[in-house]
């Protein structure tokens, strides 16, 4: 404390200040005695100095967090006092370790007491750990750092009764009975691993198990433990693992490399799942489903985290980062490895349509907010804040570009070198760059700054034409970003092709690689002005503009490319919707507005109208709908109203729910008839399916369902709500219902809570519908926190409802009188003294004030502040506020 007695800020963590370990760790042996509240852990760490570390003589630092030290033996010899050194956090130092030494602890833990689900926790009566990035210094001391790779065995001991199942990583090597009703087990993982991706599993769980040969024939023992009665929920997530084992040895070449793969699903979690090695934790949202339960989302999102979560066995545990700030270098990647088994599941145009929107929802905001950071971060205070859109979701389109540049069979060939050189080590962004480079002989240097340089860079399109010969001019610029005021252009490849006014490709395909500020692209030969169709699959993470309206009405009805033809009717809608926008602006007083959410166009008295061109883009996609059911579901869609407020300089929230609620009673109601046709003709007659064109069909029904609600049709909802027999299309209808006026509305509500009460993932369902309806104030979200089955300590719950209210609600988030703002700061003070990681992802709405009006910002920022002056807020929260504050 200093002598104001402010408490001083927790310091921030900077790549340029990376230095390796004194010591690495051979061997780590671990043994747990699992109790709720004292928990024993023993560890026998071997060191050895690190040859490649300065300073021949410094001191051994391990970290540790939350522990209570009850010995401490180096070399056999007790470590009195004063030989330890304490560390800001609570590490130890050790000074005068020989450069070969055994460190053997015991330490006592809570489990029951640890909310913040980092490191060894309760969850259900379950035992279970969470350590990445930094949960282990929360169960043993070690230096808890990504570059510490070491082998481990651990013996687990608990109570029979309680705990019959006792999980770690590696292959099962014994077990047995102890005194008092207690038994043991003992896991090896042969593989050096760093320490975040130790796991524990223990408790009264049952295996749904199952098995996989590798393609060399080696036997894998599968299983999925979930709690007892949910075993008949398994079936998608085994299925999905083992289509993921296969694809990995097909695609990569990377087989599995232990005797068993284990997951666990736990209902507390604060992500969605965690890739320990041979035991994955997941978050039961991504593993259980039932057609009563689950939607077609759950099932999508089951697939896609099962095969993350494996496919990390090789993109981050077998080969993985040197430090935090190269977070990417296994997220960006495992998310591209995903996303792309996805797309060779089903529909790739569609997966791909979904991956660009949930881009655009996430990241773009991100790059372009308070905490902005290039997908290579170079400071952090708190790592945890760091698993964003951009790590994640941007790290994935750079991986993506760099395949599109250097080829597929060249970068087949550079993963394969990489894993080649790198296998059991802890790397850096920098070597697999260079792997890629060597591997395909291209000089990747340039390209780099895509993983150094924040912000989405904007492109402007410009067009010449004479005598057969059409010049393409592409400008690039990327603004701003906090602490990089300067930005050099990045090499932006643009996969394009240029139609005729007849509607044919009248120019080969091909991609442009956009390098400087500005460059022209010239196409002979031509008879006519042809169409420019760009950034094709959506090639690079950039904004594009420059294209007229008639342009972007041509290229959504006659494209080759679906990926443009999706794009271009959302280019089309954003325009058409910022003009209706600006009308409303222009002509209304502010005072004078009442947002009606009937979408009757109500705004103080005014009356808007549908556009025409709008209405024909929709009225030739409904004509085309049933041709590919999955892509018209997505086409209809209008963009979101946070997307519409991202094109903004300074949004308007009550104008932009207005519009959009407008033109989509006004699509309903112009259209009512093909949008009830539609849901007649795509109603299901066989077994229920979860196949990709089973999927897209119930997508375009709910969508047709959606317009004709919205035009206040809700008798078709009513029904398909009494009558459903699976999540997607019971949920869809309770939609309707819950954002319309209908008198079924409460009846509808509490008959669906009534009936899945004891279903905690279908009740969290429940409370994001409410949270995300229009008719829902902050008033009633506030309600809904106090309801007896809102529970701050369990995650899902608060992402179900403050997550969705913030992120999903913006006309209630932000109403004029600033009390959305104030919710969620109440729930962020009362969550971060539950779960600080939770609570710090809460913050992120409230930073984007600069887009809200002088009076919004001014208490988006007042709670900001209000939050900051909390004593003892925790260091991840206080990133987020004052980052926040200062932008
Ligand atoms: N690697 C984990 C995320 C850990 C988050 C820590 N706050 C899950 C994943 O990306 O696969
Ligand atoms: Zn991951």
């Amino acid at each position: 404390m200093s002598s104001t007695d402010q408490p001083s800020p927790p310091p921030t963590i900077r790549r340029e200040d990376y230095r390796p370990p004194a010591f690495l760790v051979e061997q780590v042996d671990l043994h747990i005695a699992l109790h709720p509240t004292a928990t024993r852990v023993r560890a026998r760490l071997a060191l050895r100095r690190n040859p490649d570390a300065a300073g021949a003589a410094a001191a051994l630092e391990l970290d540790g967090e939350a522990l209570r030290l009850l010995s401490a033996v180096l070399d056999g010899a007790p470590l009195p006092e004063d030989r330890l050194g304490h560390l800001p956090g609570g590490g130890l130092r050790i000074e005068g370790v020989p450069d070969a030494a055994v460190l053997e602890t015991e330490v006592e833990i809570s489990p029951e007491a640890n909310s913040e689900l980092s490191g060894l926790y309760l969850s259900g009566g379950n035992y279970v750990t969470q350590c990445e990035a930094e949960g282990f210094r929360r169960i043993t001391y070690f230096p808890d750092r990504p570059d510490v790779m070491a082998r481990y065995t651990t013996t687990l001991e608990a109570d029979r009764a309680a705990c019959p199942v006792l999980l770690s990583n590696g292959n099962p090597d014994g077990a047995g009975e102890l005194p008092d009703g207690r038994h043991w087990a003992r896991w090896v993982d042969p593989h050096p691993k760093p320490s975040y991706l130790f796991a524990v599993v223990a408790g009264d769980l049952v295996a749904v198990r199952d098995s996989f040969t590798t393609r060399s024939g080696r036997e894998v023992a599968l299983a999925i433990y979930v709690r007892r009665g949910d075993e008949d929920a398994c079936g998608h997530a085994m299925d999905s693992l083992k289509r993921s084992m296969r694809w990995d040895e097909e695609t990569y070449g990377l087989e599995y490399d232990l005797d068993v793969f284990n997951i666990a699903a736990v209902s507390d979690f604060n992500m969605g799942a965690m890739e320990n090695k041979g035991l994955n934790v997941f978050n039961t949202k991504y593993i259980l489903a039932r057609p009563e339960t689950a939607t077609d989302m759950d099932y999508e999102g089951i697939e896609t985290v099962v095969a993350h979560e494996y496919f990390h066995n090789w993109t981050g545990n077998r080969v993985t980062c040197r430090d935090w700030f190269q977070l990417s270098l296994k997220e960006g990647l495992t998310v591209f490895r995903d996303q792309h088994f996805s797309a060779d599941q089903g529909s790739a145009a569609v997966k791909r349509l979904a991956d660009v929107r949930r881009l655009r929802a996430a990241q773009f905001p991100e790059d372009a907010g308070p905490m902005a950071h290039p997908v290579r971060p170079d400071s952090y205070v708190e790592i945890n804040n760091f698993y964003t859109a951009t790590v994640y979701q941007k790290g994935a389109e750079v991986v993506r570009m760099m395949r599109a540049l250097i080829g597929a069979e060249n970068f087949r060939r550079g993963m394969d070198l990489y894993i080649a050189r790198h296998d059991n080590q802890a790397v850096t962004i920098e070597d697999f760059v260079r792997a890629m480079q060597d591997a395909s002989g291209t000089d990747l240097s340039r390209f780099s700054r895509w993983y150094a340089q924040a912000g989405t860079p904007e492109l402007r399109v410009r067009e010449a034409f004479a005598d057969g010969r059409y010049t393409l001019t592409l400008a690039q610029s990327t603004p701003p970003t906090p602490g990089q005021p300067e930005k050099l252009p990045v090499p932006v490849p643009v996969a394009m092709g240029l139609i005729g006014p007849e509607g044919a490709e009248v120019a080969e395909p091909r991609l442009l690689l956009l390098e400087e500020a500005e460059q022209d692209f010239v196409f002979e030969g031509l008879a006519a002005k042809p169409v420019p169709s760009l950034l094709r699959g959506f090639s690079a993470p950039v904004k594009l503009s420059g294209l007229t309206l008639e342009q972007l009405g041509f290229l959504a009805a006659h494209d080759t490319d679906a990926f443009v033809r999706w794009e271009s009717s959302q280019q089309y809608a954003t325009a058409t919707m910022l003009a209706m926008v600006e009308a409303l602006r222009s002509q209304e007083p502010k005072a004078e507005r009442a947002v009606h959410a009937s979408g009757d166009a109500a705004f103080s008295g005014r009356t808007l109208e549908l556009p025409e061109g709008l209405a024909a883009i929709t009225g030739a996609l409904l004509g085309r709908a049933l041709e590919d059911p999955a892509f018209a579901a997505e086409a209809l869609a209008l963009p979101s109203e946070e997307f519409i407020a991202d094109q903004m300089t300074i949004a308007d929230p009550e104008a932009i729910h207005a519009v959009r609620q407008f033109l989509r009673g006004a699509l309903g109601r112009r259209f009512a008839a093909r949008f009830a046709a539609l849901h007649e003709t795509l109603a299901d007659a066989g077994p229920y399916r979860t196949d990709g064109a089973a999927i897209g069909r119930r997508a375009l029904r709910n969508a047709a369902l959606a317009y004709l609600g919205a035009a206040g049709e809700t008798g078709r909802a009513e029904a398909q709500f009494a009558g459903a027999t699976n999540m997607t299309d019971s949920l869809a209808a309770l939609r309707v219902l819950v954002d319309s006026d209908s008198p079924a509305r409460e009846q509808a509500l509490a008959a669906f809570h009534a009936r899945w009460k004891e279903e905690p993932l279908v009740l969290d369902k429940w409370f994001t519908l409410q949270a995300m309806s229009p008719r829902t104030d902050a008033a009633a979200a506030e309600a809904l926190s106090r309801h007896p089955d809102f529970d701050l300590r369990n995650p899902n719950r608060v992402r179900s409802l403050v997550g969705a209210f913030a992120a999903g609600n913006p006309a209630a988030f932000h109403a004029a009188s600033g009390e959305g703002y104030r919710f969620l700061a109440d729930m962020v003070i009362a969550l971060d003294a539950v779960n600080t990681q939770v609570a710090a992802r809460m913050v992120s709405p409230l930073g984007h004030w600069k887009r809200q009006d002088a009076a919004r910002g001014a208490r988006m920022r007042a709670e900001l502040e209000r939050i900051a002056a909390r004593p003892g807020l925790s260091k991840g929260t206080y990133e987020k506020v004052s980052k926040s504050l200062a932008a």
